[in-house]
């Protein structure tokens, strides 16, 4: 028998294949050319043989290590089961679901979707609602405020209130209702609020932007002038959630609790889109039967996904290991000296290497060195491994990064 039908060949599998996917796929991305197809906790392998430590863990959502044994069984229990009811009728994992997400956040309902994208639309409609149902503000003049150099997703609506132009260009005309202001500027948020603000969509730190932490007091002056406008406070904790930055939540190093979290990424552990809004009943409850919805939003396969993603991440104390961890290979890091390095910064184990020059032929270098990172922003060497890595393979990886810098 032989393995495969469609590629019996070895010999450079990987140039064919990249061939292959330059011909038939859309070229929306430009990855670095190692084709993966296989991983396990924090390492991946190629289908050259190569094996990689890999420091991006899908922008996040492998937190719990490539291939969690504990979710992959859950994941194939529930999809012998059933995996999709969509929500004209119940399932039995969905509850629980809910259940445990809102207690896990401290908030009281909870709203599944799929994508990040999707929970952050998701976010922005409630808030509207919120804003015409419950704070009064007049038909179709809801503002919503937002902040420069933000990522929150690909939809229309949400390209439309980035700064990014290779995001936006092309793709309009855009939803209106959004300010802009910048990062980390509390005073600006002050001065921008009006009566008609429904809400303030942020980042706790800016990861796409290049690993931005917005300066110590931010949020926590953000969440007062929130409550002091009765504005919904927005939290897009879609990739600095979930034990990223040391803390379940990037909002818990200020002990803020924002009206509304946004999550998704590491909720399904990297084994099935599973985004959530979770909030307040007061806040979320604006949506009644019809008003939105998604067909897989709640699925039991991705709900049983989603529970025992959460419980790898408090049984395995992977925000605990984060902080620690984090906090060594950052000291670590920090120590390599170049001319090419402006900054070295992060919390948890989420670092950024903000260089002088370009990052992308670092992260190539890299590459060859067994450490897979992605640029972010042209400057930024971004290196968050799953939060399950070793110290062992940290102490390595810190070596590879010395290795870059000293070729
Ligand atoms: C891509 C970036 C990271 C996110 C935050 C919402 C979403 C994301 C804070 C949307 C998604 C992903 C999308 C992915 C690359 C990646 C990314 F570089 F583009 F910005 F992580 F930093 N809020 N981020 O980070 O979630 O709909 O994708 O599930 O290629 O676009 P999604």
């Amino acid at each position: 028998m032989e393995e495969s039908c469609i590629d019996t060949q070895t010999a450079d599998r990987a140039g064919r294949l990249l061939d292959i996917e330059d011909r038939w796929g859309a070229h929306n991305y430009h990855p670095l050319d190692v084709v993966i197809e296989r991983a396990a906790g924090s390492w991946v392998y190629s289908v050259d043989g190569d094996c990689y430590l890999d420091c991006l863990s899908a922008y996040s959502a492998v937190n719990q290590g490539h291939c969690n044994p504990r979710i992959l069984q859950a994941l194939q229990e529930q999809a012998s089961k059933v995996t999709l009811t969509s929500r004209a009728f119940r399932n039995d994992q969905l509850p629980l679901f809910c259940k445990e997400l809102a207690a896990l956040c401290g908030k009281e309902i909870v709203l599944p979707m799929n994508t990040g994208a999707e929970a952050v639309e998701t976010a922005l409609k409630a808030a509207r609602r919120w804003g015409y149902m419950r704070k009064g503000i007049p038909a179709d003049r809801a503002e919503i405020v937002v902040c420069e150099n933000n990522f929150h997703g690909r939809t229309t609506t949400i390209v439309g209130f980035s700064s990014d132009e290779d995001s936006r260009e092309g793709f309009g005309p855009f939803t209106p209702g959004f300010k802009v202001i910048p990062y980390g500027d509390a005073a600006a948020l002050e001065a921008v609020v009006t009566q008609n603000t429904c809400a303030f969509l942020v980042e706790p730190i800016q990861c796409e932007a290049g690993i931005l932490i917005p300066p110590d007091g931010y949020l926590t002056r953000a969440a007062e002038i929130c409550r002091a406008n009765n504005v919904l406070l927005l939290a897009d904790e879609i990739q600095t959630g979930l034990g990223r930055t040391g803390k379940l939540f990037a909002c818990d190093h200020e002990n803020v609790k924002p009206d509304i979290y946004i999550l998704g990424k590491a909720l399904s552990g990297g084994f099935y889109p599973v985004s959530a809004v979770v909030s307040q009943k007061d806040v979320l409850g604006v949506f009644s039967p019809g008003s939105h919805g998604s067909t897989y939003g709640g699925n039991p396969l991705g709900c049983a996904v989603a529970r025992t993603a959460l419980q790898v991440l408090l049984d395995e104390n992977l925000a605990g290991r984060s902080a620690e961890l984090g906090a060594w290979f950052l000291s670590e890091l920090q120590r390599i000296e170049h001319p090419d390095i402006k900054e070295i910064r992060g919390r948890g184990l989420l670092a950024g290497i903000e260089l002088r020059v370009p990052a992308r032929s670092y992260c190539e270098r890299l590459k060859k060195l067994g450490m897979l990172c992605k640029e972010t922003h042209d400057l930024v060497i971004r290196i968050a491994p799953p939060l399950i890595v070793e110290r062992e393979e940290l102490a390595w990886a810190a070596g590879r990064v010395r290795a870059a810098f000293a070729a």
